[in-house]
């Protein structure tokens, strides 16, 4: 079989669709001061504004919008456009953003490792125990890969004194309110360095409500031990929060590799995985699932998603809880219901429906609503075909064809997909239509489909759509 690096880009961009968020779309008077305060804060600097040196690099507002779009992979437009200003509003830390080292300048890093912290204020959000549990895991994170150690002090200076606090708190760096800032922490040093701020006037909750405090704690911790933050999307250290619960959390490998070469690896064992982030252009690399979203395509991968926007060129990577922050971590199908305007999500026997951001009211629900024989435990892959208006599901070697008006299974499935679907093989991954064309996922290739004479007219890798 031959693989063409194909035409498949330009057939997903030259189309006219709706967009989530025009980028050409006016950018009110609010969300220009907005952004000025938030290029001055974390890209307008030299050298490290939370070791004291505040200097102003005196750059130019287009010439921090650029370092900024560079550093979350945005389209370098070096103007404020709607994309741009969406990643800005995203909730996250304080610190700023650097692209040239993954490091405080200069590797500040404590020069002893039994290392103490002492929690001197707590929030009224949640129990003082559960707080003290958060925050203990989240030291934890760190301590299991290093050779540092961290004990509680209940009184006295520690090395990290962490307090809850809103606006201004006495340190020159004032928190913001609800979202925006969650927190922020100071790199190693005597005094201030080390210490771990978090804004009060956040909801901190010890699940996926408001914010996480163990996410934000262990985020923040990297940072008191002399992190820097990443631009890999999976790190801890990325600076937009993302949820993860506490059970399915394991350090990423690119924050491994950061606290490692500061501080060594633990003499202890580390038995638990590393997780690294999909790139877009490992050729091996398949997907979980595709789907539309009003216009733009989103491809799955783990806990991980790239989104094509017809008009950018560049397929943007973020971690689906950033999107919904209550769709589990992996999905293992998904399609657009198009005439509703909703997307629907399937993880094992249960599956989610979204508005937009929103998730409706009442999910997530059983998949056995469509009508699945209790047989099925999962969906492989499922996709609304336009001419038809009718939601193909694909599990294993059979396909099940759903009336969405009449809202039960047609009658005579499930049926092969060798019969149906002739050529595109059994175990699909993935599934999406786009014009005529329907693009069928398995491993690393993908299968042009044509709909009208039910053939497959081209096979080109899986990635083939957002790499370039
Ligand atoms: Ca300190
Ligand atoms: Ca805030
Ligand atoms: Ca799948
Ligand atoms: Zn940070
Ligand atoms: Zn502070």
């Amino acid at each position: 079989m031959k693989y063409f690096q194909a035409p498949i880009l330009l057939i997903l961009l030259n189309s006219t669709f709706t967009f989530a968020f025009p980028l050409t779309s006016e950018i009110s008077q609010n969300d220009h001061s907005f952004a000025k305060q938030y290029l001055k804060r974390l890209y307008d600097f030299e050298g490290d504004p939370f070791n004291g040196l505040k200097t102003s690099s005196g750059d130019s507002i287009r010439a921090n919008i650029l370092k900024m779009q560079k550093f979350f992979g945005l389209p370098i437009t070096g103007e404020l456009d709607s994309a741009t200003l969406v990643v800005m509003k995203r909730p996250r830390c304080g610190v700023h953003d650097a692209l040239q080292y993954n490091h405080f300048p200069g590797n500040i890093k404590w020069q002893h490792t039994n290392l103490t912290y002492r929690i001197t204020k707590y929030t009224p959000d949640i129990e003082n125990r559960q707080v003290d549990r958060a925050i203990w895991a989240a030291f934890k994170v760190w301590s299991d890969v290093t050779p540092l150690t961290f004990t509680r002090a209940l009184d006295g200076e520690a090395d990290i004194m962490m307090s809850f606090t809103p606006r201004v708190h006495g340190d020159g760096y004032p928190f913001d309110g609800p979202n925006g800032f969650l927190g922020h922490a100071f790199p190693p040093g005597r005094g201030l360095g080390g210490d771990v701020h978090f804004d009060e006037e956040e909801t901190w909750s010890m699940d996926s409500k408001g914010y996480n405090l163990f996410m934000v704690a262990a985020h923040e911790i990297g940072h008191a031990l002399g992190m820097a933050h990443s631009q890999d999307v999976g790190a801890l250290m990325f600076p937009q929060y993302s949820y993860l619960n506490i059970r399915d959390f394991s350090l990423p490998y690119d924050d491994v590799q950061g606290i490692q070469a500061l501080y060594g690896s633990s003499n202890k064992p580390d038995t638990k995985p590393h997780p690294k982030t999909p790139e877009k252009c490992d050729p091996s690399l398949s997907f979980d699932a595709v789907s539309k979203l009003r216009g733009e395509i989103m491809f799955f991968k783990d806990r991980f998603l790239w989104r094509i926007h017809p008009q950018v060129p560049d397929a943007m990577m973020l971690t689906i809880q950033t999107q919904w922050p209550d769709l589990p971590s992996k999905i293992d199908a998904s399609y657009e219901n198009a005439f509703r305007d909703i997307t629907l999500f399937f993880r094992k026997k249960k599956y989610w429906a979204v508005n937009g951001y929103d998730i409706l009211p009442g999910h997530p629900r059983s998949i056995y609503d469509f009508g699945f024989p209790k047989t099925v435990k999962k969906i492989d892959a499922a996709v609304q075909i336009k001419e038809t208006g009718k939601t193909i599901f694909f599990v294993g070697n059979k396909c099940w064809s759903y009336d969405e008006r009449a809202k039960k299974m047609d009658k005579g499935y499930p049926k092969w997909i060798e019969d149906d679907w002739p050529g595109i093989g059994d175990n699909v991954d993935a599934v999406v239509q786009h014009r005529e064309h329907v693009y069928f996922f398995r491993g690393f290739t993908m299968s042009v489909y044509n709909n009208r004479n039910k053939r497959v007219i081209n096979i080109v890798y899986a990635n083939s759509a957002i790499c370039k």
